[in-house]
């Protein structure tokens, strides 16, 4: 803990003397990452920074809520201006977060601050705050804060009781903590509106992409030898379904309510012939191990990985080809 407070310390240092600021958020956005950049990008510019805030892909409908949501572009120019400082949010690693590539193009001069809740994060930044035991990056974000003492506002509290609640998925997963609900009360008696993100980032289906989620539903299998249930999306379901792979959001999340499932695992057939895997359990197994056989990470409890080929099912067994 008195390391965090030193990292916390310099930390606010950097961010006194930078004025150019990027924020960066991984790829495919979720609340976590998206509440975090918005809640620092609405922390920095009360500073009089310059900030900016980048996401390789463009903010999901449903996050549009979130204060300033606006101001996250996916604008590689981006990276030509010349910063003192980025800050990446949420990112395991550079490449996960999908920019490794794009920051190559960068001036040199910055410094690199990492905050991060994953605990496969190498520590690739100059300074990093790494806190796996952290519900959420924002969980982590509102350590930092209230180690500064900052003075809060309603933009803030929204921003990191978003990526609190979507990470911790209305906290019901095993790392909604002690912690966490503290940071969470004390964000609503600062403006957050929990019943409101709930509402908008975790109630957000509709009915085809509920079609689709039968078709998963009906497939499901149960490998008792490995006691792993799990179930796949193929590329014909998206096309019949008329939705994009982005309607499976929230499957894995929903099969908890199984009650003898130790591991949960859907694969998604995308384009490319690429397939992505996303693990779950609530019991006491590492699952960045397992993902980490077929090149992939995460945190313990929730993990994924991709492979590349097609998903067949044929003669009563699941293959990849
Ligand atoms: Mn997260």
């Amino acid at each position: 803990m008195e390391n965090h407070k030193t990292i916390s310390e310099n930390i606010r240092q950097e961010i006194n003397i930078a004025q150019n600021i990027l924020l960066i958020s991984h790829q495919k956005p979720d609340g976590d990452t998206l509440g975090s950049n918005l809640a620092l990008l609405a922390y920095l510019k009360r500073l009089g920074k310059n900030v900016f805030s980048f996401c390789l892909h463009p903010l999901p409908e449903k996050f549009s809520f979130l204060p300033n949501a606006h101001l996250i572009s996916d604008d590689h120019r981006l990276f030509t201006k010349k910063y003192d400082l980025i800050i990446t949010v949420d990112c395991a690693s550079l490449e996960y977060a999908g920019v490794d590539k794009l920051m190559t193009a960068l001036p040199q001069g910055y410094k690199l601050i990492n905050i991060d809740h994953h605990i496969t994060n190498p520590h690739f930044g100059d300074m990093n705050l790494v806190i796996p035991e952290a519900s959420s990056n924002a969980e982590v974000l509102y350590r930092l804060f209230r180690d500064w003492q900052i003075d809060w506002d309603s933009d803030i509290a929204t921003g990191l009781s978003c990526g609190m609640i979507t990470d911790t998925n209305g906290f019901t997963n095993a790392a909604t903590s002690y912690h966490c609900f503290n940071a969470i009360s004390e964000m609503t008696k600062q403006g957050a509106k929990p019943h409101r993100i709930v509402k908008n980032a975790l109630t957000n289906t509709n009915i085809a992409h509920l079609r689709l989620w039968g078709r998963a539903m009906e497939r499901l299998r149960e490998s008792k030898h490995h006691g792993i249930v799990y179930t796949w999306f193929n590329q014909e379901d998206f096309k019949e379904c008329q939705v994009d792979e982005t309607a499976t959001e929230g499957i894995i999340n929903f099969l908890h309510i199984l009650k003898d499932a130790k591991i949960l695992m859907v694969l998604t057939e995308m384009k490319n012939n690429v397939i992505k895997g996303s693990l779950r359990t609530t019991l006491n197994i590492d699952l960045t191990q397992l993902a980490k056989i077929f090149g992939g990470g995460g945190h313990k409890k929730a993990a994924g990985f991709s492979l590349s080929g097609r998903l067949v099912y044929d003669n009563n067994k699941l293959k990849i080809i």
